[in-house]
């Protein structure tokens, strides 16, 4: 069982190490050339790989026990059922709540949506202030926009210092009587901040209003512990945890989804249906509509226990080694300016520009040498103004990087500010 850590993600002593070269036989993918080239990927914070037991748990659940779920008094739809419903308490587990507080969607932004429609559109008023941060996706930031339109209320943001930091003195000073919900990345995915999530969870139940996590790139990277984050919402895509693409999570305190309205009708989601009107399904099946990703799901069960197989602190730990690599690397590299905290603070990402180039300039020579990452605004166009620029490289990081892969990186840039400055 994975040790938990803080929520801020602050690492308690000894843990085990991580063994990285049988990490990487775990993802075949790995092992690809790319323009002749080894692979060198380093864009988990997009998407991250997946390893041979997802793969392989969907591949036979598709060979063996495909059949719909919550329908059928046949084995096959009873095995279906039954994997499925495993892996909502396997997720559970994974972040300390009750398998029936996990709903599955289909990302991080459905989730952010759930909450947006379910509980937003029916909670929030003229007058009402929901808080945010000038760091959140686009996907916490326009549905709070269009339900504020839709309801009257207004959307307000807590800024940064030049660290990089949110503005604690600002987020005292927003959150206040007005605030009926605050909804924070617990780890930005551009500047790589990890947020004091307790202290400002805190600070929103003091005033009465409703906490939300976009726990997108904090949960594949750092034990995240629904009860000590005491938030009431928490959102969070497989696709950057191992986990397949098309499922996600939204975990929701039990009376906080108990007491809202359904965001999806139809099938699967009622109780009861007459003409005249319908009732609601229990917990979590009222907030899945219709046939579910039923695979998907089961592989972000295994991707789950694939993470806890490794020790969410050793996974933590063996990042934290490559990003400090990374940083004190990339900041010995002339001409590249470097986004976000110090290497302490961060999450495995890093936000970097070279002086002169063009983000997409940069990534498509990168991508000549093997070595993918992102570039552009990081669907985080409001944190590219408040940063005075207009797009930056992306290298992130997963456990399955390794320090070589940072000196083929520092290589390659070395490569691109020859062919794009001299
Ligand atoms: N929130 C954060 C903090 C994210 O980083 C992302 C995706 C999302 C929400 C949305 O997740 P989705 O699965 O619903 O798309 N971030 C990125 C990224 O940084 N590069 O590609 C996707």
């Amino acid at each position: 069982m994975a040790q938990r850590l803080s929520p801020e993600g602050s690492a308690p002593e000894g843990s085990a190490a991580l063994d990285v070269e049988a990490v990487r036989r775990d993802f075949p993918i790995l092992e690809r050339l790319i323009n002749d080239h080894p692979l060198v990927y380093l864009d988990s914070g997009a998407s991250s790989q997946k390893p041979v037991a997802v793969i392989e748990a969907q591949r036979q659940y598709y060979l063996n026990s495909h059949a719909n779920i919550h329908r059928g008094v046949y084995v096959l739809s009873e095995e279906a059922t039954l994997a499925y419903e495993q892996a909502h308490e396997q997720v559970g587990q994974f972040i300390n709540a009750d398998w029936d507080e996990v709903i599955f969607t289909k990302n991080t932004t459905e989730s952010l949506n759930l909450v947006a429609y379910a509980w937003g559109l029916n909670h929030l008023q003229a007058g009402d202030e929901v808080v945010a941060t000038v760091m959140e996706h686009h996907s916490n930031i326009v549905p709070w926009q269009q339900m504020a339109k839709r309801t009257g209320a207004t959307v307000r943001y807590i800024g940064i210092t030049p660290q990089g930091h949110l503005d604690m003195e600002q987020a005292a000073a927003l959150i206040g009587p007005r605030t009926k919900l605050v909804s924070v990345a617990h780890v930005s995915n551009v500047l790589g901040t990890i947020n004091p999530v307790v202290e400002i969870g805190r600070m929103a139940h003091a005033q009465g209003a409703v906490f939300c996590v976009d726990g997108a790139q904090s949960i594949p990277h750092m034990s995240v512990d629904m009860q000590a984050i005491d938030c009431d919402f928490f959102a969070f895509s497989g696709h950057k945890m191992c986990g397949p693409t098309g499922i996600g999570g939204l975990y929701g305190k039990r009376e906080m989804l108990e007491r809202m309205e359904p965001f999806l009708y139809g099938g699967d989601m009622i109780n009861e249906v007459s003409l005249e009107g319908s009732t609601w399904n229990d917990l979590p099946w009222k907030f899945e509509a219709g046939t579910p990703p039923i695979a998907e799901g089961i592989g972000l069960g295994v991707a789950v226990q694939y993470l806890q197989g490794l020790g969410m602190q050793a996974v933590h730990d063996y990042e934290h080694h490559l990003v400090c690599e990374a940083m004190a690397q990339l900041s010995a590299v002339p001409d590249i300016d470097i986004y976000g905290p110090a290497a302490e603070d961060r999450g495995g990402v890093i936000a970097f520009n070279m002086e002169g180039a063009h983000a997409h300039d940069v990534a498509s020579i990168l991508d000549q040498y093997g070595v993918a990452i992102r570039a552009g605004h990081h669907c985080a166009m409001p944190l590219m103004r408040e940063l005075n620029i207009n797009g930056a490289c992306r290298a992130s990081f997963y456990m399955y990087n390794t320090v070589e892969e940072i000196h083929t990186l520092i290589e390659a840039l070395g490569a691109v500010r020859r062919m794009l400055r001299r």
